[in-house]
C-alpha cells in the first residue's frame, strides 16, 4: 500500500493497493525464446486469439486483425493528444505560480506531460501510423483528446484539483492499461503510470497546504472542487451501455475495464481522500452503500459530455487554436531536424563509401 502526505497528523492512502503500479504489470510477454514457432500462413488469427488467450502481449512484429491494429492507433493516438492539449490548462499558471517552489514544479509536471505524449506517439508509430499525420487529424478536428481538458483552469487551486482528480482519474484508468495486450503501449504505460502518481501527490499536497492556509484559499480550493468534480467522473467516457468500443476492446484485451467500473473504483478512491482534506464533493446522492461496499453516486450530465467531446465546451476552441498555433511556430524546428538527419546520413554514407 502506498502511503503519504501525512496531514493533519494522518495518513491518506492516495492509491489503494490493488492499484498501485508493480502489482499490476506481472503480465507474461513473448520473450524470443519462448516465441512460438513461426505461425503458419493460415493459423495467423488463431495464433493472435490464442497469444491474447493466454494474457500474452501482441508486439509490433506478429500478426493482428486490422481493427485491432485500428481500435490501438485511435486510443493511443486520442490518449497522446490528451497528454499535449493537457499541457496547457495547468501550463496557462506556469508564469502565475506563487513561489520559485511551485513554479519549478508545475514546470516539470507540464514537461513530465509533454514526454508522456511522445511516448504514446511512438507506441503508435509501432503500429504503422504516422506522427504528423496524427498530429494533422487532431489539428483539423478528425481525432479526440480527453473532455477534461476543455475547462478553464480559474485559479490557482485548480492547478491542485487537476493533479489530485485528473491525475488520479487518469491513473485509475491507465493502472490497468499497463496490463493491456499490446506490448509497446503496455510498456509506455508503465512510467507514465509512475509519473502520474507523483502528479497527483503534489497536487494533493498544493491543497492540503492551501487548506492549512486562510479562509479565502479555502474557499478557492472548494470552489476548484465544485468546478472539476463532475467533469472528472467524465473522463472516464459513456455509461457502459452508451459505450460502442468497449466491448470489443474489452475481448481483446485492450481495456482491462468497463468505463462505468472505473468510474466507481474513482469514486471510492477519492472520497475518503476529500474527507481528509476538508471539502465537500459535490453529490448530494453521494453515500457509502453497506450492500454493495461501494459508493453510490449521482449521474454525470452525459449531454455535457457529448457537448464537450463534439467541440462545444468552455474552452475547445482556445485549446484547437493554441495546438495549432505551436505547430505552425514549430515548423522550423521540424524543417532543421530533418535537414540535420539528412546531412548525418550523406556523411555516414560518404564514410561507409571510402
Ligand atoms: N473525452 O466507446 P467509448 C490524462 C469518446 S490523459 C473525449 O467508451 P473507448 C493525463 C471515445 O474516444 C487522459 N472523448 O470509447 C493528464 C469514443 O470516440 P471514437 C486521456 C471521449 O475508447 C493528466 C466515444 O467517445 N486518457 O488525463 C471521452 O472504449 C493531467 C465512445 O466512447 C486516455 O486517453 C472523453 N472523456 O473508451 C494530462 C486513456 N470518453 O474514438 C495532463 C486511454 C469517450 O469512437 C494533466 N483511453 N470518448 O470516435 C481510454 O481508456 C479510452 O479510450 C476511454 C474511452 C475510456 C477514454
Amino acid at each position: 500500500m502506498i502511503r503519504l502526505l501525512p496531514g493533519a497528523g494522518k495518513h491518506v492512502t492516495l492509491i489503494p493497493n490493488e492499484w498501485s503500479v508493480g502489482k499490476l504489470v506481472t503480465m507474461t510477454t513473448t520473450h524470443a525464446a519462448e516465441a512460438p514457432p513461426p505461425h503458419a500462413p493460415d493459423g495467423l488469427q488463431e495464433h493472435f486469439d490464442a497469444t491474447i488467450a493466454r494474457d500474452q502481449r501482441i508486439e509490433p512484429r506478429d500478426w493482428m486483425p486490422d481493427g485491432y491494429r485500428k481500435t490501438l492507433i485511435r486510443q493511443i493516438a486520442q490518449h497522446a493528444h490528451s497528454e499535449i492539449i493537457g499541457m496547457q490548462p495547468e501550463g496557462e499558471w506556469i508564469t502565475r505560480a506563487p513561489s520559485l517552489r511551485r513554479k519549478a514544479i508545475l514546470f516539470a509536471k507540464v514537461q513530465d506531460e509533454a514526454g508522456h505524449g511522445l511516448y504514446l506517439y511512438s507506441a503508435a508509430e509501432t503500429l504503422g501510423a504516422d506522427r504528423d499525420d496524427l498530429t494533422r487529424r487532431l489539428i483539423e478536428g478528425r481525432q479526440k483528446y480527453s473532455s477534461i481538458f476543455n475547462y478553464p483552469t480559474l485559479s490557482f487551486a485548480d492547478v491542485g484539483v487537476i493533479g489530485w482528480f485528473v491525475d488520479g482519474a487518469a491513473i485509475c484508468n491507465q493502472v490497468p492499461l499497463c496490463r493491456s495486450s499490446y506490448g509497446p503501449y503496455a510498456r509506455a504505460m508503465v512510467r507514465i503510470c509512475k509519473e502520474e502518481s507523483f502528479h497527483q501527490r503534489q497536487g494533493y499536497e498544493l491543497l492540503m497546504t492551501m487548506m492549512r492556509g486562510t479562509a479565502a484559499q479555502r474557499e478557492m480550493v472548494q470552489d476548484a472542487v465544485n468546478r472539476w468534480w463532475w467533469p472528472s467522473l467524465m473522463m472516464f467516457g459513456p455509461p457502459d451501455d452508451a459505450s460502442p468500443n468497449s466491448a470489443r476492446s474489452m475481448a481483446w484485451k485492450i481495456k482491462r475495464h468497463s468505463n462505468d467500473e472505473l468510474r466507481r473504483r474513482f469514486v471510492d478512491m477519492t472520497v475518503p481522500q476529500a474527507e481528509k482534506l476538508g471539502v465537500t464533493l459535490p453529490d448530494p446522492e453521494l453515500r457509502w452503500n453497506e450492500e454493495t461496499g461501494h459508493h453510490d453516486f449521482g449521474t454525470p450530465d452525459w449531454d455535457e459530455l457529448m457537448r464537450v467531446i463534439k467541440g462545444d465546451g468552455p474552452c475547445n476552441d482556445r485549446r484547437m487554436e493554441r495546438r495549432r498555433t505551436a505547430h505552425e511556430e514549430g515548423a522550423w524546428v521540424r524543417e532543421a531536424a530533418t535537414a540535420h538527419a539528412a546531412k548525418q546520413a550523406a556523411r555516414a554514407r560518404k564514410g561507409a563509401a571510402a
